[in-house]
């Protein structure tokens, strides 16, 4: 037995650069998170060689004890946590675990209604390269001009087009969501609410976030997003689910497995049980509020240098620029010369974006890692200036309309910002700051 630097040097090679990668850099994807070294520990054991089908006590193989004591330490945990009477910890991610709410409580042609992709919803929600857009008849939401979902509209649809599913809990959206109003719509047109929380679970249980338990039917989170647990996710039922149909919580364990999945990733339950006896600590209550103060004060401060934030400002995690005052489709060159320079976000799109989801108009900053690390509102005012410094530095750039001609010049922007002297002299800042806060020092 050997191990991986020996075993396979290569790989090891890219695990070590990857590391010194979330090292040196500030990585500002709102949908990442940095685990814990022992939640780390448990999705890298040996649990990962037991196949385990079935749910605990009831199995399908045979040697299923320790895993079993493992399952329901991680379901018991969700169940206080959360405050709901049901929940099943082996869904493999968040878009299986989306699907399987879906084929749960609807059949094929059925109406579901989400927040449309381009105004911040997930692909799973109903989107039409997603499964769930294929297979039902989705009729989406939108976000008002000023960027809060159209609460109203949502209404209108529902009653128009009886949804048998309503997705609340999107993927680029930095206001609270409107669990309770959500609520209403489901009850008057009879559909079930299903709350996607999986951006703002470790805010929800920090106490920074509404809570969707009072509101929502079914409740669905990955694990690894602001909760810091492992790639995973969560379905929980709720008791307002139970009552809407009492069957509801052994519909969706039938319908994860065997429905959808087969054995389920016990190393991964694991580290989810970890990341929860994580969450229900004060510790990480204080952590999700200062998740949220740094979101603000970044977004403070990217306002007052004049840029330009959806909804102007935000109550999360996350914060949604808006590029279109340099350009339509310029998020591509801001998120490349923040990548040089150390600082990783991801181009988005912004509501009523004037380009396309590929080249869009807007970039999604994230506060979560940053917080994990220990900063705090005064790193984050001297983030907002080096992002502000590289939006500067690249503002003279313009997406090109021909598709050739785009290509090309995307290539020289490439080229040209590894020697811009704003993204270097960015980058040493990025690593100045990185050295006081340091990441997994024991690695
Ligand atoms: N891909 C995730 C995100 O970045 O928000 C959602 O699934």
């Amino acid at each position: 037995m050997k191990s991986l630097k020996e075993e396979d040097p290569e790989v090891y090679k890219a695990v070590v650069d990857e590391l010194t990668r979330q090292r040196d850099g500030l990585e500002m994807i709102p949908s990442e998170n940095f685990a814990s070294p022992a939640v780390l520990e448990a999705i890298g054991s040996v649990l990962t060689n037991k196949y385990s089908e079935g749910y605990s006590g009831k199995r399908y193989y045979g040697g299923n004890q320790f895993i079993d004591v493992i399952e329901r330490l991680a379901v018991e945990r969700a169940k206080k946590l959360f405050n709901v009477p049901h929940a099943n910890v082996q869904p493999y991610s968040g878009s299986p675990a989306n699907l399987t709410i879906s084929f749960t409580v609807c059949k094929p042609g059925d109406t579901v209604m989400g927040q449309n992709l381009t105004d911040g919803g997930h692909l799973t929600h109903g989107w039409k390269t997603s499964l769930t857009g294929m297979v039902f008849n989705s009729v989406p939401y939108h976000v008002r001009p000023d960027g809060y979902i159209d609460i109203e509209e949502a209404r209108r649809l529902a009653m128009e087009h009886k949804p048998k599913l309503i997705w609340i809990g999107s993927s680029a959206y930095s206001r609270e969501f409107p669990f309770e109003e959500f609520s209403k719509i489901a009850d008057e047109c009879g559909a079930y609410l299903a709350a996607d929380i999986s951006h703002i679970t470790g805010l929800i249980l920090a106490g920074a976030h509404k809570s969707a338990t009072p509101y929502a039917h079914i409740i669905m989170t990955t694990t690894h997003k602001t909760l810091r647990g492992p790639r995973g996710a969560m379905i929980m039922v709720t008791e307002r689910g139970l009552k809407k149909d009492p069957e509801l919580a052994e519909k969706i364990d039938k319908m994860i497995f065997p429905g959808m999945q087969g054995g389920p990733h016990n190393n991964t339950t694991a580290g989810i049980a970890v990341a929860l006896l994580e969450a229900s600590t004060p510790q990480y209550r204080e952590h999700g509020h200062q998740v949220v103060k740094n979101s603000k004060a970044l977004a403070d401060e990217l306002m007052k240098k004049g840029i330009k934030l959806v909804t102007n400002g935000t109550d999360n995690h996350m914060i949604l620029v808006d590029l279109t005052p340099f350009g339509k489709g310029t998020g591509v060159f801001v998120q490349d010369a923040l990548d040089t320079a150390g600082i990783t976000v991801n181009k988005n799109t912004i509501p009523n974006d004037p380009a396309s989801p590929f080249y869009p108009s807007g970039i999604r900053l994230g506060t979560p890692t940053l917080t994990t690390r220990g900063m705090k509102e005064q790193e984050m005012r001297e983030i907002a200036d080096m992002i502000f410094q590289i939006i500067a530095a690249v503002k003279q750039y313009q997406l090109p309309e021909g598709k050739e001609e785009r290509a090309a010049y995307i290539k020289k922007f490439k080229e040209e910002i590894q020697d811009n002297a704003q993204v270097k002299s960015t980058r040493s800042r990025v690593l100045d700051l990185c050295k006081k806060f340091p990441l997994y020092p024991d690695m």
